[in-house]
């Protein structure tokens, strides 16, 4: 909007769901920004920050690093942005980061959308896709398919009960999934 308010989207989904490849898309068509939580934290790592090592450990470990690391890595990129449309990937991943992003950006989503898609699907994807990610092997993605389940299907519930969630189903070509994403964007009023 005019007044610089952020629109805000979560980007929701298992490991492997296709988060990333359909933000892109968004991107292209309607002009978002969009941010990777997991890609703003690999760049941590290898800018050697601080927080690094201990940032690296935890995703080896599939877990999810405290909340005040990711939320200000966020807050850093939206508050350096002219775009004022935000698509924030794979992040909140559970009740403590949803609770610290309200907390310390003072806002909420204006809309959720999540990937859902079965288990075998994700762990094929993730499997296949031979970027050298460290989390990107049998005993990382187990981990994360557990913390996804126990942590980040409670905050979906969370935004299902608001009335914000949509639901796209995650399994089909990258261009039948944006066909079921078109049409929310298409009808924002940003
Ligand atoms: N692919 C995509 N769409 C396809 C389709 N329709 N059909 C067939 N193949 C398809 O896709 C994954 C692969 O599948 C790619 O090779 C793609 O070409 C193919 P992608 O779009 O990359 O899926 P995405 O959902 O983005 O998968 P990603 O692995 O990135 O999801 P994660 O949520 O696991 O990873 P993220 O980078 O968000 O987080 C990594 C780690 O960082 C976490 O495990 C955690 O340890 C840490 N983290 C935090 O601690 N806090 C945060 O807030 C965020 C991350
Ligand atoms: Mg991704």
């Amino acid at each position: 909007p005019e007044d610089n308010t952020p629109f805000i989207t979560f980007v929701l989904g298992g490991p492997g769901s296709g988060k990333g490849t359909q933000c892109e898309k968004i991107v292209e068509t309607f002009g978002f920004r969009h941010l990777s939580a997991g890609d703003l934290l690999r760049r941590e790592i290898a800018s050697k920050s601080k927080d690094g090592s201990m940032i690296l450990n935890i995703i080896k470990d599939g877990k999810i690093v405290p909340s005040e690391v990711t939320v200000k890595l966020i807050q850093r990129e939206m508050e350096s942005s002219d775009n004022h449309k935000f698509l924030i990937d794979g992040f909140p991943r559970s009740e403590e980061n949803r609770i610290a992003f309200e907390r310390i950006i003072g806002a909420e989503p204006n809309i959720v959308v999540f990937f859902d898609c079965p288990v075998e699907e994700m762990v094929k994807r993730v499997l296949n896709r031979n970027q050298g990610r460290v989390d990107d092997n049998i005993d990382t993605i187990r981990k994360r398919l557990k913390v996804f389940e126990a942590l980040s299907l409670p905050v979906i519930n969370y935004y299902s009960q608001k009335g914000k969630l949509y639901t796209i189903n995650a399994v089909g070509t990258e261009d039948e999934i944006f066909e079921q994403v078109r049409p929310i964007f298409a009808t924002l009023k940003v």
